[in-house]
């Protein structure tokens, strides 16, 4: 077998051109998911596959966000009924050890939901990070995210970025709930107060209360996962992973009928 050669310079020539007519495509989609962990592929799931042109923008190289180490790094991961309802659905494995209890392989978790999401018709960028958003005043309204690549965020370097436009910015950024909080500090009229954080663990109440809250934060702006958490001060739950899942699908249904 012989390697077909290929010249350096064409290889970075297709890159560039191929990736500044994908960046174009979706500088204004119907939604961008901030944070590619569980809750925010789930979304990002339900919304393609429901025909909504949705974007997806990881900070990190890779996908999965805190899955991979979903309890204190050891191989199996764990959730609850009636999440093995999405789990079924993008064709993940898993195991009952105890009445509704099931049991995951974190990778194959990750995998799937990346796989699921991309083939109902989602897109990612990986490596860039959502700094700030787009407002519009009267009514006041959330329209879109400014990114950076992560590597110039890190450097420290100041580097003016790229503004994307969306019908709906999901907050799917973890523990930090990132875009809620700039939003709460850079825009004071949304009238959002400081954003409190996390209570101690509390499981049963913790799954509970992120799914109940999954929701909209302001016009445009929506948060799901661990996310909500941190916006409502709800109590943490640890390694498990049903509600991520749940609230993923649910504010994908709630994005859904606002956008229509
Ligand atoms: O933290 P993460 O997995 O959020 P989640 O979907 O799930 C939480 C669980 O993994 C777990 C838990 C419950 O069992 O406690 O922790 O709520 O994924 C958040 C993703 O967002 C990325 C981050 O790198 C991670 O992959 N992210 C965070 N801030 C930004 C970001 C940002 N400003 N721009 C782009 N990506």
């Amino acid at each position: 077998m012989s390697i077909m050669s290929v010249d350096e310079a064409i290889i970075s020539k297709v890159i560039i051109e191929e990736s500044l007519k994908f960046l174009s495509e979706y500088t204004d989609v119907d939604v961008i998911i901030v944070g590619a962990g569980p809750s925010g592929m789930t979304a990002a799931y339900y919304l393609a596959k429901n025909g909504v042109k949705t974007l997806v923008i990881e900070r990190r190289l890779s996908f999965g966000g805190g899955i991979g180490g979903g309890g204190m790094l050891l191989p199996k991961i764990v959730a609850a009924r009636p999440s093995d309802e999405i789990l079924r659905e993008i064709n993940c494995s898993f195991y009952e050890v105890r009445n509704g209890i099931f049991v995951m392989d974190p990778a194959e978790l990750i995998a799937k939901l990346a796989s699921a999401s991309i083939n109902a018709g989602a897109r990612f960028l990986l490596g860039v990070t959502v700094e700030d958003v787009i407002y519009r005043e009267n009514p006041l309204r959330i329209e879109g995210v400014v990114i950076q690549w992560s590597a110039i965020t890190l450097s420290g370097l100041h580097v003016d970025p790229i503004a994307l436009r969306s019908r709906a910015v999901i907050d799917a950024t973890g523990h930090d709930a990132e875009v809620v909080r700039i939003v709460a500090r850079k825009i004071p009229e949304a009238g959002l107060k400081e954003i409190p954080g996390e209570k101690s663990m509390y499981a049963p109440e913790g799954e509970r209360f992120v799914f109940e809250k999954t929701g909209k934060i302001l016009p445009g702006l929506y948060a799901t996962g661990m996310a909500v958490t941190a916006v409502f001060n709800g109590p943490r739950m640890g390694p498990i992973f049903s509600s991520m899942l749940l609230s993923g699908r649910k504010i994908a249904e709630i994005v859904i009928r606002d956008l229509h």
